[in-house]
């Protein structure tokens, strides 16, 4: 099993929400993360009907390609194949690991939700290339999710797991200094991008302050 240390290697990790995006589109949107100097942005979309998700994607993968980003399918293996997107994010009532990798082949990026030590485990047994660890603080942006795991969970796997990881859920500009503390290298902000008033700004004071640690 491959194992690359080098995806998600960035500090904000963006994903689409258009119900969350004040009226405009999500293509008006990953048009505003790429320009603000975002190099991973996941289309998530659970409202759409399957074509106009496909669709849109297709549209995002010629976007992404062209800006060198690295673009990522929420749920839909079928559609990050036919896009040919560089990954797919699952969940943990989502297909198996080792069965989408069947689907995905070896060079496309696996992600994969966790919510636990052990499911965090599991998915590196099992040949995922990231893992998701959230959410950290209450949402309102996923529908059932579970209870806030906490900053320990996020603690746990900063020391212990040696795929890179992404923390998300609840996170803002206000609260973000504590999950950089705990040592996360990557961080997933849905709302506070999608339904900024100015995307493009808040994306780059978001970047200022995650590269001075959040200070
Ligand atoms: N997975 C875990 S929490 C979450 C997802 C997709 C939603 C996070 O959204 P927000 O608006 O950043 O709380
Ligand atoms: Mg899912």
């Amino acid at each position: 099993m491959k194992r690359r240390n080098d995806i998600i290697d960035t500090d904000l990790y963006c994903i689409t929400s258009e119900e969350h995006s004040r009226g405009r589109n999500n293509i008006e949107v990953v048009r505003e993360m790429i320009k603000a100097g975002v190099k991973v942005i996941q289309y998530r979309d659970k409202e759409k009907k399957l074509l106009q998700k496909y669709n849109e994607c297709l549209k995002i993968r010629e976007m992404t390609k062209e800006a060198g980003v690295t673009f990522i399918v929420n749920d839909h293996v079928d559609i990050a194949i036919l896009v040919k997107a560089d990954g797919v994010h699952i969940g943990q009532d989502d297909l198996p690991i080792e069965k989408v990798r069947e689907l995905v082949g070896e060079e496309m990026i696996i992600g994969i939700s966790t919510h636990s030590p052990k499911q965090a485990e599991e998915a590196v047994k099992r040949g995922a290339d990231y893992i998701g660890v959230g959410p950290i603080y209450k949402t309102y942006t996923k529908k059932d999710v579970c209870e806030p795991v906490g900053l320990d969970y996020l603690r746990y796997v900063v020391r212990n797991i040696p795929i890179p990881h992404v923390a998300i859920g609840g996170i803002k500009q206000h609260n973000m200094h504590e999950v950089i503390e705990c040592g996360a290298k990557c961080i997933a902000m849905v709302t506070e991008i999608v339904g900024a008033d100015d995307i493009g700004k808040k994306i780059r004071d978001i970047k200022e302050s995650m590269r001075r640690g959040a200070l």
